[in-house]
């Protein structure tokens, strides 16, 4: 095992990552901006190193300052957490010819799965259905008749190196693809530094299923299970659950050991998800990999026991997996609801001091969270103030919980989503579970 980790990130992930460090018995290194000095992460690791100003990409981004603290705390390894750098390939081979292991997959995979055609092509290759599309398209001619009869419309156009929904646009009227291209090719450029991008047919109603992976680096895979992501808006999850209230235990069999079978195939190592779309005929699709631990694993950690966070960090440290798939069971439901600092009417990020704050406790409540009485929630970064996770024996007494543990959480001096979580979680079409990606849309008439 490690003798001490960097933990390259800030807010409720750093936390988590420190928490299972301990039980590891396993030193941290926070690193943090000079915005955070006052954090959690900070407090609750051995050692802090100030790593740049408020500003991400003077701090959380700053690869020469992470690397240089990780140096000067002379630790055996670095967890990126998610979001920052965690599925920068670079940064994750930087770390490799600096002698320090970059806990999540090798930098070739990193960079394999980023690459969206890519990923495509080698999903494909191991059998797992994709949605219609090209290849990178070239500046040549389009031959639009050609792409509506072998892809059909509407079509979405995607970024190869985009990924959770950057760099993505829907085309109706295949009259408006050249210029749509051109525009998605120029966006692209910006945003990622790569214009290259792809056609898929759009589907209009998916719901977003994703499989929870783990595994070592002795060549063992295993699949957690699915969760069900659709309650999301403009590409923030809001509500995440598990398992899918459409998914059947022989569905997440099959599907499961395929998902694994196709991380098999490309040598993948530590944890992963693995992203599909969902018809309402029951089709699905891949669509995209995350090769990082994700917000809502914890939904994942509730119905089956198991701590995502330290089987991470024993696969990057040479253990062999905990676990075999038989030893995987799946009990009762979980839900979550990300929390953000946001006003209610725009959904504005509302940053500030946080004056009272009192999270639920309970039967089946966990809640992930850094914010404290008194805690500032800075316009630099991210909104997410805590994530409110409930375990019941079922969907419903899930729910219960939920709903009574959203009643009694107390945040006062900023705005917040809990109202937007009630009224989501109190919907009949939520109740029911009958839900897709459009829910959020249609909740407040389309905007
Ligand atoms: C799609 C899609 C429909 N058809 N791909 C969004 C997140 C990213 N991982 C992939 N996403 C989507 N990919 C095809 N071929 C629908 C989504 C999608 C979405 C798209 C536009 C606006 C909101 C959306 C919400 C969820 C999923």
């Amino acid at each position: 095992m490690f003798r001490k980790v960097l933990v390259a990130n800030r807010g409720e992930i750093a936390l988590r990552i420190i928490f299972a460090c301990k039980e590891l018995q396993v030193q941290t290194v926070a690193v943090y901006s000079v915005a955070d000095q006052d954090s959690l992460h900070v407090r609750f690791a051995d050692e802090a190193v100030c790593i740049g100003p408020a500003k991400s990409q003077e701090s959380y981004l700053n690869i020469p300052s992470i690397i240089s603290a990780a140096e000067i705390t002379n630790v055996d390894a670095i967890h990126p957490g998610y979001g920052y750098l965690a599925e920068n390939a670079y940064f994750a081979e930087v770390c490799e010819t600096c002698n320090i292991k970059f806990i999540g997959p090798p930098a070739r995979v990193i960079e394999l799965m980023g690459n969206k055609v890519r990923a495509r092509e080698k999903m494909v290759q191991s059998g797992l259905p994709i949605i219609p599309g090209t290849g990178i398209l070239t500046d040549g001619k389009l031959d639009i008749q050609r792409i509506d009869r072998e892809i059909g419309h509407p079509l979405i156009i995607k970024a190869a190196a985009g990924g959770g929904g950057r760099g993505m646009r829907v085309v109706h009227d295949l009259d408006e693809l050249p210029e749509a291209l051109a525009a998605a090719q120029s966006e692209a450029e910006s945003a990622f530094g790569n214009s290259d991008v792809y056609l898929e047919r759009f589907l209009e109603n998916p719901r977003h299923i994703e499989f929870q992976i783990l595994a070592d680096e002795h060549g063992n895979v295993i699949h957690l299970g699915e969760r069900e992501c659709s309650i999301q808006r403009r590409h923030q999850k809001l509500i995440e659950e598990s398992p899918s209230p459409i998914i059947s235990e022989k569905l997440r069999r099959e599907l499961g050991a395929q998902v694994v079978q196709a991380m098999k195939d490309i040598d993948y190592q530590n944890t992963g998800t693995v992203e599909f779309l969902f018809e309402p005929d029951g089709s699905y699709y891949f669509i995209e990999m995350n090769t990082r631990v994700q917000v809502e694993h914890p939904v994942t950690e509730m119905v089956t026991g198991l701590d995502i966070v330290k089987e991470q960090i024993r696969s990057a440290a040479g253990e062999t997996l905990s676990y075999s798939q038989e030893d995987i069971s799946f009990r009762g439901h979980s839900m979550e609801c990300r929390i953000n600092a946001e006003c209610p009417d725009t959904f504005r990020p509302s940053p500030g001091r946080v004056t009272a704050y009192h999270p639920p406790g309970g039967p089946g409540i966990r809640v992930d969270s850094t914010a404290y009485n008194d805690y500032l929630v800075s316009s630099h970064y991210d909104s997410l103030i805590a994530k409110l996770i409930a375990h019941g024996v079922d969907r419903q007494e899930a729910l219960d919980r939920l709903n009574r543990a959203l009643d009694v959480f107390i945040i006062e001096g900023i705005e917040t989503s809990i109202p937007l979580h009630k009224k989501i979680i109190n919907h009949p079409d939520f109740i029911k579970g009958q839900f897709t990606t459009a829910f959020l849309d249609n909740l407040n008439g389309p905007t």
